[in-house]
């Protein structure tokens, strides 16, 4: 449903520096060659149908990554280092999992040896905030809670917690029945494109057709947040097929109320600021949205 079974992934290897990491003085003093072999999990695809650099990741920029952290601060251990790398590199935006080797081949070992290695493997865990939408089909409510039990099962998405659900008058588009609407608070290890076409797959089940820009729909999954604001998980982007943080949702009441419902701490990106959506709700107060039950 998220893509292939066995992941896109670039490999670069042998991306050398001269480093200061080891527990004996004698290694902070004079220091020592590292080398790192990396493998990045990425989509590729959408780059090799564009062939534009933007949808990929440019492993030039992530061997400086590397090498900056390996001519960085000293480090007692390569545990430390490896695990550096790894949580740099999991911060490029579409990287959702990567595994790195840190070889020492001059550690002060005592014995003659070729190398030693770490190798760690860690995954893209980020929070992401869904907002969920009906106003067609027999039970838009029942809808919602259908496809939060979908969301729960899609591979790469976890700790899912439905909002309450609310009741609201349409905002835009032509004359169509009231919504129900609510917000899905979830982590993930996919990046956001992959994600959006998992939530598009889910509207798809739920017999989604895109027709009507605003208009009625069985069930509508919108991308609002992906990481946390202003910390280098956050995904901003205004590709206008996936424009992040969502542009609108600071003005809808239909996603600020069941968002602050769900979490009363949430904070939402407007521009340059990051806003506490408790502080934007009184701006929506006139929206007509209305908590069932
Ligand atoms: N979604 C729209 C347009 N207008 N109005 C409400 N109340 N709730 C929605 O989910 C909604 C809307 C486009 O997705
Ligand atoms: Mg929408
Ligand atoms: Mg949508």
């Amino acid at each position: 449903m998220t893509g292939p079974r066995t992941p896109d992934r670039i490999a670069l290897t042998g991306v050398t520096a001269y480093g200061y990491h080891g527990v004996l003085d004698s290694e902070k003093a004079d220091g020592q060659e590292f080398s790192v072999d990396l493998v990045l999990e990425v989509d590729l695809s959408r780059a090799a149908a564009t062939d534009d650099l933007a949808h990929t990741v440019n492993y030039a920029e992530v061997a400086a990554d590397v090498v900056a952290i390996l001519e960085g601060p000293s480090q007692d251990l390569i545990e430390t280092v490896a695990g550096q790398i790894a949580a740099a590199v999991l911060n490029r935006p579409l990287v959702e999992a990567v595994e790195v080797t840190l070889h020492k081949p001059h550690a002060p070992v005592g014995v003659p040896f070729r190398d030693v290695t770490v190798h760690v493997r860690r995954e893209r865990d980020v929070p992401v905030v869904i907002a969920l939408g009906a106003n067609l089909g027999a039970d838009p409510a029942d809808t919602l809670q259908q496809a939060a039990e979908r969301l729960r099962r899609v591979p790469g998405l976890s700790d899912l917690v439905l909002s309450p659900l609310f009741e609201t008058d349409p905002v835009g588009g032509p004359d169509q029945p009231v919504y129900t609407n609510a917000v899905v608070l979830a982590r993930t290890s996919l990046a956001p494109w992959r994600l959006l076409h998992a939530l598009h797959a889910v509207e798809e089940q739920f017999g989604r057709t895109r027709d009507v820009r605003w208009g009625a729909r069985t069930l509508d999954l919108d991308l609002i947040q992906v990481g946390v604001p202003g910390e280098a998980s956050e995904a901003v982007s205004d590709e206008p097929e996936l424009t992040l943080p969502h542009p609108r949702a600071h003005e809808r009441g239909f996603v600020l109320s069941p968002w602050h419902a769900v979490d009363a701490d949430a904070v939402l990106r407007v521009g340059e600021q990051l806003l506490p959506v408790a502080e934007l709700l009184p701006g929506v107060a006139d929206q007509g949205v209305r908590r069932r039950g």
